[in-house]
């Protein structure tokens, strides 16, 4: 069942099937909420977030397109998530959602389609992003869907399948590193790119497991901000950062370079 309804007052598409319901809002075609089956919220959305479109949305899925964070030469994280995407109805059982660019942005100037594909089931949701080359050059791009993923406490979290990956350690410096325990916890400031990814994750607190997989993009990022930088967020309360851990299905750090006429699909299922 899809209907239309107002979420803070911006106005969303909300997916029910099978006891679940997620909730997508026009603006970034991003997922604001998602409740399985047994009710319980798995997206963490900050009570701060602004929803008058002047900026992107703190929490839930924001999509990451057409460059991830200050990598390229365009807006930090793209600027997919500040535009208003189309409802293109529902094909194969997922709600499609679409962006079209005619290559009239100064910073990124190609012609291009993007499609958001949000598949929702008992237990499981599936987020594909894909990309076409509507124009006559190639481009260059990086992407990610940055799902911030609720929890009760983050220091009670643990991350499991990246043992053994490689990362890069944004918070600190850029500076590369390998992933030498089993599970990757939070007790500061956490912002990293692994690369290569190709197990399937899982984010573990107490009893509760989310499982998560990813097709098409190679790299996983994890953030979590903790409480300093957590404080100079205006969008985060300053208790937020115990609340979310963001993993991201990500291409950053090897960028897509698409053809004309060309397609490229990644995609992140969670349950
Ligand atoms: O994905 C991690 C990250 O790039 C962090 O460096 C952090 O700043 C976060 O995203 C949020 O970025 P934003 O532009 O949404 O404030």
């Amino acid at each position: 069942h899809i209907d239309t309804v107002s979420f803070r007052g911006t106005p969303c598409i909300r997916l029910q099937t099978e006891g679940a319901t997620a909730m997508v809002s026009l603006h970034g075609a991003q997922v604001l909420s998602w409740m399985p089956a047994d009710g319980r919220e798995r997206l963490f959305l900050s009570e701060r977030a602004v929803f008058d479109g002047s900026a992107a949305i703190r929490g839930g899925i924001p999509v990451i397109f057409p460059q991830f964070g200050e990598r390229g030469a365009g807006h930090r994280h793209g600027f997919a998530r500040n535009r208003a995407w189309t409802f293109a109805g529902v094909e194969n059982e997922a709600a499609v959602f679409t962006l079209a660019g005619d290559g009239s942005n100064a910073d990124w100037p190609y012609p291009f389609l993007a499609r958001l594909r949000i598949g929702l089931g008992a237990g499981r949701l599936r987020v594909a992003l894909e990309v076409d080359n509507t124009g006559a050059t190639p481009f260059a791009f990086t992407a990610a869907l940055h799902s911030y993923l609720r929890v009760d406490d983050i220091v009670l979290v643990a991350i499991e399948g990246l043992q053994g990956c490689d990362y890069e350690d944004s918070a600190a410096g850029g500076t590369l590193h390998r992933q030498h325990d089993y599970e990757v916890t939070f007790d500061s400031e956490t912002d990293r790119i692994y690369n290569d990814v190709v197990a399937p994750l899982a984010l573990l607190e107490g009893a509760h497991r989310l499982d998560i997989e990813q097709d098409g993009f190679g790299d996983v990022v994890v953030w979590n901000p903790g409480e300093q930088l957590c404080a100079r967020i205006a969008d985060l309360a300053p208790d937020d950062w115990k609340r979310f851990a963001c993993i991201e299905a990500a291409q950053v750090l090897q960028p897509v370079v698409l053809g004309p006429g060309e397609t490229w699909r990644g995609g992140q299922a969670l349950g």
